[in-house]
């Protein structure tokens, strides 16, 4: 069933009036005849009828923000990870119920039309992925705001296994054309690169241009309709005559070919911040076509750049778009003659940033050879920021940015920013103490914590349609605004009806997902085992690795005990390793070959199967989402900023089985201890541990369970066509272990067999499934977007 919570007030709309513009659509747009027409055609025919429905709603939102002088947010980042668009504005628009029906009028499935659209994958995964969170609930609270990003010609790409190994394949989403953007051939900008300076100023050598694509973002019933503004690279000249009538007709394109290469494909890696040079432009290009762009906006309004502070608040979504600190000093100084100092001070003003990881091996550091090579005026501004930095806080020995050979980005955002977050309470703690210790003790009232969120948009009222019914059938439909609402769910928890309805919809999701693992990827999986899922990129830190060989001890142990009280599980695993991580991609092939020898075993077939569907992807988290009864969150204690597939588990009603990590810790205080399976070392106590000198090989020989699976797979067990396949991984393991898997491993199976004992409960289980849902709801990002607005950005939200 689907929720209908009406038609947005802002969207005009009579009975058939959609089926007649998709018609129209399909005739005028497509130019093909309805008896001719492919489900791709109906899909993009209902694209342009339900786009055209967002327009004035659009405009609308533009001419209140210029009519009031409202400052507006400009959220820069060099990921957007969307998925599909379609549906997600049809249930916006509250027209969920008129499409299907206008669609099924014509003959045409409507799941898989919806389907059939590719998602729009520009960014890796949770940083990409908060990224579109945040652009709905900006537009769903009414923050008036424009995302800024790189138009990828090729997004993440698409992975399959072969023999259990990752394969990956270039990903082409532009290849049709889609309905949802518009270019703005009149928003288009120089960007200079390279060459040198001079008594007048920046000489670049390199001119590519920065052409705009806009797409519109309408919030929860359209009432307001922000837009995500991407960067294309264009040539200045897009051919060389000369050449071609020479008769060279590769060299007659390749100015055109060269300058597109910045904006051609997404970097795959969000592991290690590798110093190359085409990463540097792409950053710079899309930083400074987006800073230009702000700038003639507000000069259009405005006459005194010192006054940009009171109009733009400029969001740095990691440091990838840290070159904005001495871009807008070099546009504030160069183009409109401030001073060095009150044009740094406005720029401080103006930009905040985000940080996302701990890890150091991802903090960028830029060689200052290569900066000046590619920017040598902003690494001239870069020391002119240290110098002053050093004589505000007059510590002369103060952090540099331009520390010995390297360009250190994230000290750049700090000193460049005058709000700096972090995205868990203890991810920011962690902040303050570890990467950041030394500024924080300089500025102490910078670092502010900004606990991630979700859109309950997308990750339940859409992706949920069963579970979002039955609540709005309980509590009315605000919830879908004011996610705390949620809470008035929880007396429900110990009500015998409702317990039945909400496992019934879950039952459902679970249906769903087993057809479509079948239908979609040959694997068979049973709705009546427990759906355990562990989805998120491969990393080492995420500890897949943990979960497959706490997987085969229980196989083991269940071959051996067949009696015990073993719960029925499919171990689902889902993600994408970095092409270069080599690690990760030895422990996704770990976990297929263990899958096949597991799944392949009579004695434990009926218990126990491995599951991995290749390519995961938002669309497919949607599906899994709803269906999920355990949700792995079991990174090494300090390690994961914060993760987002927690929350979205949870208030789908699974049960989360984690460490005290990153917004794990916020989950527990939320859904209460009783109600999530905590295990493993604190992150003090890890930190502790590694000080003193973590022995794994100690580790090990205290888990005999662990010591025999190392063997088994350290003997070829599972990859008997090469014995030794798993050498390296399991010497890693044994020698270094950097993520302490040995170390929680004992923990990890003991809570794993206090799951299998909740489950025989199902009706426990349930109740506590609902309160998982019925406090979920601090999880909301327009919660997270709130404290934004009102601790960094000061633009109170219109709704
Ligand atoms: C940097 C330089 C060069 C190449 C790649 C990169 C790069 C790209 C992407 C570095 C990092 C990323 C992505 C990081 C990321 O997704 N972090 C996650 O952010 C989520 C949202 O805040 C958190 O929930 C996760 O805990 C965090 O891992």
């Amino acid at each position: 069933m689907n929720v209908h919570t009406g038609a947005a007030p802002n969207v005009r709309h009579a009975p058939d009036e959609l089926g007649q513009a998709l018609d129209r659509r399909l005739k005028y747009d497509l130019g093909k005849d309805p008896a001719a027409a492919t489900l791709t055609d109906w899909r993009h025919a209902l694209s342009g009828a339900i786009r055209d429905l967002v327009v004035d709603p659009w405009f609308a939102t533009t001419h209140r923000v210029y009519r009031e002088g409202r400052k507006r947010v400009y959220y820069l980042s060099m990921e957007f990870l969307i998925g599909r668009l379609l549906e997600d504005a049809i249930s916006n628009l509250g027209l969920g119920a008129a499409a299907r029906e206008a669609v099924e009028a014509r003959g045409v499935d409507y799941e898989a039309l919806l389907a059939d659209e590719p998602d729009a994958a520009l960014g890796n995964g949770g940083l990409g992925r908060l990224a579109a969170c945040f652009l709905d609930s900006m537009s769903t609270i009414g923050v008036p705001a424009m995302g800024y990003g790189i138009r990828y010609q090729h997004g993440l790409f698409r992975q399959s296994f072969d023999h259990g190994r990752q394969v990956e394949e270039a990903e082409d989403w532009l290849r049709q054309t889609h309905a949802w953007e518009y270019e703005r051939a009149e928003a288009t900008y120089p960007i200079g690169f390279g060459g040198r300076m001079n008594g007048l100023g920046w000489e670049p050598e390199e001119t590519v241009l920065a052409s705009a694509h806009d797409m519109p973002v309408p919030g929860w019933g359209a009432r307001w309709v922000n837009t995500l503004r991407l960067w294309s690279a264009k040539p200045v000249r897009a051919f060389e005559l000369g050449s071609f009538n020479r008769g060279d007709y590769v060299g007659a394109a390749a100015p055109e070919v060269l300058a597109e290469t910045i904006s051609r494909v997404l970097y795959p890696d969000d592991t290690t911040a590798q110093g190359k040079e085409l990463r540097l432009k792409q950053e710079y290009f899309f930083t400074a076509a987006s800073l230009a762009d702000i700038m003639r906006r507000f000069l259009s309004q405005e006459g005194d750049p010192r006054r940009l502070p009171a109009h733009a608040a400029i969001q740095l979504n990691d440091t990838h778009p840290a070159i904005a600190v001495p871009e807008l000093v070099r546009v504030l100084i160069d183009g409109h003659g401030l001073g060095f100092d009150e044009a740094f001070d406005t720029t401080r003003a103006c930009l905040s940033y985000t940080n996302h990881t701990l890890m150091p091996e991802a903090l960028e550091r830029w060689p200052v050879e290569l900066m000046g090579r590619v920017l040598p005026r902003h690494l001239e501004l870069m020391e002119r920021i240290d110098a002053r930095h050093a004589a505000e806080t007059r510590r002369p020995d103060s952090v540099r940015i331009l520390d010995g050979g390297t360009v250190r980005m994230g000290d750049l955002a700090f000193i460049g920013t005058h709000k700096v977050n972090g995205v868990s309470a203890l991810h920011t703690e962690l902040m303050r103490g570890t990467v950041f210790a030394d500024l924080h003790a300089l500025h102490p009232d910078r670092i502010v914590n900004q606990t991630n969120g979700i859109t309950p948009r997308r990750w339940l009222q859409t992706c949920n349609p069963g579970l979002g019914a039955l609540i709005t059938e309980r509590i009315g439909p605000a919830w879908v605004t004011d996610l705390d609402q949620l809470a008035r769910l929880a007396p429900l928890a110990d009500d015998e009806g409702f317990r039945a309805r909400f496992a019934a919809a879950k039952r459902h999701n679970k249906e769903r997902l087993a057809r479509w693992l079948g239908d979609a990827h040959g694997l068979a999986v049973s709705p009546d085992a427990m759906f355990d899922v562990q989805i998120k990129r491969i990393h080492e830190y995420k500890r897949q690795l943990l979960n497959i060989l706490e997987t085969i001890a229980a196989w083991n142990a269940m071959r051996r005990e067949p009696e015990a009280p073993w719960a029925t599980r499919v171990r689902l695993f889902g993600g994408k390793a970095a092409p270069g991580y080599a690690m990760a991609k030895q422990i996704i092939r770990l976990i297929n070959d263990a899958g096949r020898v597991i799944n392949a075993d009579p004695a434990t077939r009926a218990r126990l199967a491995v599951v991995y569907p290749p390519n995961y992807n938002v669309s497919m988290a949607e599906r899994i989402i709803p269906a999920a009864d355990l949700s792995e969150q079991i990174s090494t204690a300090g390690t994961e900023a914060s993760g987002t597939g927690n929350m979205k588990l949870a208030l789908n009603g699974a049960l989360t089985i984690g460490t005290l990590d990153g917004a794990n810790v916020e989950l527990r205080e939320a859904v209460g201890p009783d109600n999530i399976f905590i295990f493993g070392m604190t992150a003090p106590e890890a930190a502790e541990r590694r000080a003193a000198g973590y022995q794994p090989t100690a580790a090990i020989a205290a888990e005999p369970r662990l010591a025999e699976v190392l063997d088994q797979v350290s003997s070829g067990l599972f990859s008997p066509e090469e014995p030794d396949r798993y050498a390296g991984l399991v010497a890693d393991l044994r020698f270094h272990d950097r993520f302490m898997v040995a170390a929680d491993f004992g923990a990890y199976y003991a809570a794993q067999r206090a799951v299998d004992a909740l489950w025989h409960d199902q009706d426990e289980w349930t109740r506590r499934a609902v309160l998982n849902t019925a406090r979920s709801g601090r999880f909301s990002s327009d919660r997270t977007i709130r404290g934004y607005a009102r601790d960094i950005w000061d633009t109170p939200p219109l709704f």
